[in-house]
């Protein structure tokens, strides 16, 4: 080790986050973690993003992360910082964001006194995350630190925790920083497997795709449509449509599959063959004896995640592939093996979907909702569609609005990959924070994001950082004064309507207010005249604005 790098393990640190492509560090400090905050002095175009709880800290980067396809960093404080962080590292896992967590932690050997916020966190962290490590000499803290980005950027891509004990923050050592790796992984398969697969995808009377995150992680907007035109085949969304998988207005799309396990088996039931291109293959949510998928349906896998690839459904063929790269292996082949005929086939097999794919249930729809323009409280398609006619081209939309937002996906068209952000693994409190590292990855975007209002009460301190920041977010509280799902779900399973712990009425909650004391722009609606001037300014203020927005309440 040379003597001529020496350097405390608090600025290597810095220095090798940045060097790894880091240009945000979001986090929370406490005691364990002044080493890095007094580090930052020397690093100032590492810009320190604020979030005032820790759950905040990693959904703030995991919306950076989604809305950039960057590797992100976050750090929180010890023990009961990273106990706060782990409802949102859970979703981080559930989408495979590439993110390093860190947490501060007491001194080596005084941990062993059992100090104040002391406990072993890599136990904590390791259930939700890829690689979990603590640093125990700081001469490893570079291979450490490289090796965690290595691995949260390799797909399958995933978060990875680190604890930094303060006595290895502080202490310093004449150490060689190293270098970054990156793996490609934008690999296509072997010519046979592309072979292979064109004869099986050709061979398929009735085929259907199904599209999912990897359309977005592999940058696939525009091949996973030409594919879809060149197999003559119409396209689902997968069961969780969390991104932007498929260009909602080509001609083969037909929306998202839903989670209602019989509803998904009769769609797909009329099919020969299930092709699906970097999506989940049919995770549910709530427990049905049916079996979503159709009897002896033969399934095709494209993809880097091979942890799905037949994992509960038997795969005829399993192709670990980049998205992006397989399929434009996989379209001139296609084409050139199928000819005239398979071209006719395709074009007939597109053109018997025109009148029940996406664009014609979303036209049909739009007149359904023009007739709630009155309905008070305002109705919940009704507020959708106005803020999909609001929005600005280049605007991005982040939902975790659950009932009120029911229709949101059948209105809100996806034009390009980042632009649609849905709360993905079902655990809430994710959106606030969410959309500021969503309009940070993206600053020149507006950001309209649609949350309940119980969901917006697990993170709402998030509002005040996207103050602080003046963030062009405008964020739109569906307020039924209520967990209206839960609602619907003990009267539909339970046949109950005595909605104990369901309720948060007395006192309501003055939502405007809130978003006020933390330093935003604030307006209760409850005219629908009033939604769309409202949404116009507020997006046109190009600052951080909320709207409380009252909306229907009926349960059944
Ligand atoms: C972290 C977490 N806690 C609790 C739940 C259970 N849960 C699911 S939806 C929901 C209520 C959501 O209420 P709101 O955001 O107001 O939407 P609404 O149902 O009223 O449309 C709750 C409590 C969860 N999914 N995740
Ligand atoms: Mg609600």
């Amino acid at each position: 080790m040379s003597s001529l790098n020496r350097i405390a393990g608090r600025l290597a640190f810095l220095a090798l986050l940045k060097d790894e492509g880091i240009t945000h560090l979001f986090g929370n400090p406490g005691t364990t973690e002044l080493p890095i905050m007094h580090a930052l002095t020397d690093h100032p175009d590492l810009k320190f993003v604020l979030a005032l709880q820790e759950s905040l800290v990693v959904a703030m980067a995991d919306g950076y992360s989604r809305a950039s396809g960057e590797l992100v960093a976050c750090n929180v404080h010890v023990a009961p910082g990273l106990g706060n962080a782990l409802g949102s590292l859970f979703n981080a896992k559930f989408t495979g964001t590439p993110m390093i967590l860190t947490a501060g932690q007491q001194e080596q050997g005084h941990g062993l006194t059992e100090p104040l916020l002391y406990d072993s966190l890599v136990p904590m962290a390791a259930p939700l995350v890829k690689w979990a490590v603590e640093v125990n000499r700081l001469e490893d803290l570079p291979r450490i630190i490289r090796r965690a980005a290595k691995v949260a950027t390799t797909a399958p891509t995933g978060p990875v925790f680190i604890s930094l004990p303060g006595d290895i923050l502080n202490e310093e050592a004449g150490i060689e920083l190293g270098h970054a790796t990156r793996v490609d992984t934008a690999m296509r398969p072997t010519d046979a497997g592309v072979d292979a697969l064109t004869g099986r995808l050709l061979e398929a009377q009735n085929p259907a795709i199904v599209a999912g995150p990897e359309i977005v992680t592999s940058d696939a907007f525009r091949e996973i449509a030409e594919f879809a035109d060149a197999l003559g085949a119409p396209a689902y969304q997968q069961t969780i449509p969390y991104g932007a998988h498929f260009p909602s207005e080509h001609r083969a799309f037909m929306g998202a599959l839903g989670r209602d396990q019989k509803r998904v088996r009769a769609t797909l039931e009329i099919y020969d063959l299930l092709v699906f291109v970097g999506a989940d293959v049919l995770r549910m949510s709530v427990w049905d004896p049916a079996d979503a998928m159709p009897q002896d349906m033969p399934i095709v896998q494209i993809g880097l995640n091979d942890w799905e690839m037949g994992k509960n459904y038997p795969t005829e063929l399993a192709v670990r592939g980049d998205v992006k790269e397989t399929l434009r292996a996989l379209i001139p082949v296609m084409r050139k093996k199928g000819g005239a005929t398979h071209e006719k086939t395709a074009e007939a097999r597109l053109s018997a979907v025109s009148d029940t794919n996406w664009n014609a249930k979303n036209a049909a729809l739009r007149e359904k909702t023009a007739a709630l323009a009155d309905t008070v409280p305002i109705a919940g398609d009704w507020l959708m569609m106005q803020i999909v006619d609001s929005l600005p081209d280049n605007a991005m939309v982040v939902n975790e609005g659950l009932t009120t937002a029911n229709s949101l996906l059948s209105l809100l068209p996806y034009r390009d990959r980042y632009s649609y952000h849905g709360l993905a693994s079902g655990g809430i409190g994710w959106a606030i924070a969410a959309s500021v590292g969503i309009s940070l990855a993206q600053p020149e975007r507006p950001v309209v994001s649609v949350i309940g209002d119980g969901s917006a009460m697990y993170s709402v301190q998030a509002l005040w950082t996207a103050a602080h920041l003046k963030l062009p977010i405008t964020y739109v509280i569906c307020n039924n004064k209520g967990y209206r799902i839960i609602k619907q779900r003990l009267l539909s399973f339970h046949g109950n309507d005595n909605f104990i712990g369901m309720d948060f009425e007395d006192p309501e909650i003055d939502f405007s207010g809130l978003a006020r004391s933390l330093g935003m722009t604030a307006e209760r609606i409850e005219d629908p005249a009033a939604v769309r001037p409202a949404l116009d300014k507020a997006i046109a203020s190009g600052g951080p604005v909320l709207l409380d927005v009252a909306v229907e309440r009926s349960v059944g």
